[in-house]
Order: structure tokens, then C-alpha cells, then sequence
């Protein structure tokens, strides 16, 4: 286990070469060492055949505060009731919970979480829908949960601090439709939101977009040494996840990709999907594509709907296009086949 809690400041280069990250030829060396991979649960060998010279991180998260693939397509739609007047009512339970989390191979964090993972559920409701979200602190700190979208002052999760043991119920009108986020609005803010307390929130239009394979990606990194600098970056918390094991997508289906950006403490975050281009749907609040591009670029809380589809099979690597950040664990794999074989 890499040992955070050295002396001297660990720096994420540091982190680098003593092998919580391995970089190319320093752990997979040889042929010989390549046949002693490590293997995941699934027992699939931990690395892709079209891995580019192995610059990622070597071994398994054991316990990681989510599986990736299954947060991936994962939709909190709340327990559902009707109102008198006709009105759908979606409730949600979150819960501030610490937890220390394997966030890479032997890298343990301290994390703060809503219901014990990070990113927090993806909740889910439709324009006009009542969201109640009861929201308990079972943390060892005060926090809240700020939603981004259109509600009353007093449900705005800043000025309502709940201490620990306490809860609040947040009560307003999904609206406008489009991809949102929640996240702690506790002050220091940047420490509450670094720590883990964020999520997205996804308000769908009273007429649904189209039919297409849906999928979640948050943006986030970790500060392992607490010098305000991120060592680890990742769609959904767990760096080279989806390089590991590509997420596997029909050739000519159409693909739309939910990405929020939560990291802290990088002004700026993107994405850039190879041998392809797709639509951006910024904010998600409009129907019409707003650009059709192969990078698009994400401020802090800043959110799109990314739309594309296939034309050939294979592997297309998607990451950030600041080349550290996509080092340090932001790449992934679309792996395009004719039919999905599970
Ligand atoms: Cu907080």
C-alpha cells in the first residue's frame, strides 16, 4: 500500500514511479511478467490487448466506493407516487457517510460520500415532477446538498447546514430540464466537494430525447496528499476504468453521454473522443445540438450532453485532452462491436 501519510509531501510524479501508477516497461517489463497479470473479478486479465504501451495503472481496486461499470448506466428515478392533482412525486434518500475508499490500486482515501460512494446516486426525474430528497448527515462534519436548477431560496442547500446526526428534507420542482448536479455546499466548499460530496442530476423533457444507450461519466480526481493538486484523475472516481475493461457499444447505436465535470482544484477539464465526432447538447436545456465536435471543453460545475454513433468497429479511445490528466487516469475505451455479446 502506498503510505499517504509520509513525512515528506508526495507529489503525483512521486506517485507515479513508486508504482501506484505504473508507467509503460516499468511493471509489465517483459513477456514473461505480462503472463503473471493480475486478474479482476470477472477473470479477465487486467489490461487491453490494445493498451497503449501499458500507461495506466497496475493490479485491482478492491474496494472502490462504486463499480464503474455498473455506475455507468445506474439511474436513481427515486420511489414513485402520484399527488391529488395529478402530479408525479419522486423521493430519494441521501446519507453523508465517511468512508475510506480504494480509489487506484493500494490507494486508500478518505473520502466523504453521499450514500457511501463516489459520485453520489444519479438522480433522475422528469420536467415538473416534486422531488423530495431526504437528506440525513451521518457524517462526522456539517454539510448540505446544493442542487443546480431553478427552486426556492430555502432549498438552495447553503444557508440550511445540517450538523451531524441531523437531516433536511429538500422539496422543489424539477425544472428546467437538462443535465444538473448536486453537490455539498459546506464551507471550506472546494475541501467538502474534493472530499466527495457531489452527484448528477438529470431532469429529462416531458417529451423524451430519443432512444439511445445512456451513460454517466462524472469528472473528478483526488488529492491523496492533501497539497490542493490533484494525483488522480478519472471518469467516475476509478482512474483507467473503462481502459481496463472498454465499455463495450454497438456499431451505428446511437451513444449519449451525461458528462459533468466535479473536478476540484484544475480550472478546466474536456473530453476528446477519437475517430469520431459528436453532438454537444450544453446544459442539456435544449433539443438542438449546440456544436458537433471532437473535444469539448468543461469548466467547473459546467455539464454537456454528448451524442455520437459508430460507423466502424474496434477500439476508439475517448479521454481528456490535457495530456496529464489523461495520464493520471482520464482514458477510456469504446469498444465498437456489430452485436454485444455479454
Ligand atoms: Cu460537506
Amino acid at each position: 500500500m502506498t503510505d499517504l501519510r509520509d513525512s515528506r509531501p508526495v507529489s503525483r510524479r512521486d506517485l507515479l514511479r513508486r508504482g501506484a501508477l505504473g508507467l509503460a516497461g516499468v511493471a509489465l517489463a517483459s513477456e514473461r511478467l505480462r503472463a503473471l497479470e493480475p486478474r479482476d473479478d470477472h477473470g479477465d486479465a487486467v489490461g487491453h490487448p490494445h493498451d497503449p504501451g501499458n500507461a495506466a495503472t497496475v493490479g485491482v481496486v478492491r474496494d472502490a466506493p462504486l463499480d464503474p461499470q455498473a455506475f455507468l448506466e445506474d439511474f436513481d428515478y427515486g420511489t414513485v407516487s402520484r399527488l391529488p392533482d395529478g402530479r408525479t412525486l419522486r423521493e430519494y434518500r441521501l446519507t453523508a457517510v465517511d468512508r475510506e475508499v480504494e480509489i487506484a490500486p493500494g490507494v486508500v482515501y478518505p473520502a466523504w460520500t453521499y450514500n457511501g460512494q463516489v459520485p453520489g446516486p444519479t438522480l433522475r426525474a422528469t420536467e415538473g415532477d416534486l422531488l423530495r430528497i431526504h437528506f440525513i448527515n451521518g457524517g462526522s462534519h456539517a454539510h448540505t446538498v446544493h442542487f443546480h436548477g431553478v427552486h426556492p431560496a430555502r432549498m438552495d442547500g447553503v444557508y440550511e447546514v445540517v450538523a451531524p446526526g441531523e437531516s433536511f428534507t429538500y422539496e422543489f420542482i424539477a425544472r428546467p430540464f437538462g443535465l444538473h448536479l448536486y453537490h455539498c455546499h459546506a464551507i471550506p466548499l472546494k475541501r467538502h466537494i474534493a472530499k466527495g460530496l457531489y452527484g448528477a442530476f438529470v431532469v429529462d423533457p416531458a417529451t423524451p430525447r430519443p432512444p439511445a444507450r445512456e451513460m454517466v461519466m462524472v469528472l473528478n480526481g483526488f488529492d491523496t496528499n492533501f497539497d490542493g493538486r490533484n494525483e488522480i484523475y478519472a471518469a467516475n472516481t476509478v482512474p483507467f476504468a473503462y481502459h481496463h475493461r472498454p465499455i463495450r457499444v454497438r456499431r451505428g447505436e446511437l451513444q449519449r453521454v451525461y458528462m459533468v465535470n466535479l473536478l476540484e482544484f484544475d480550472l478546466l477539464n474536456s473530453m476528446h473522443l477519437h475517430g469520431n465526432f459528436f453532438h454537444v447538447y450544453r446544459t442539456g436545456t435544449r433539443l438542438t445540438s449546440d456544436d458537433f465536435t471532437d473535444t469539448v471543453m468543461l469548466c467547473q460545475g459546467e455539464r454537456h450532453v454528448l451524442e455520437f454513433r459508430f460507423e466502424d468497429t474496434g477500439p476508439f479511445m475517448f479521454h481528456a485532452h490535457q495530456s496529464e490528466f489523461t495520464e493520471l487516469g482520464w482514458m477510456g475505451v469504446f469498444d465498437v462491436h456489430d452485436e454485444l455479446v455479454t
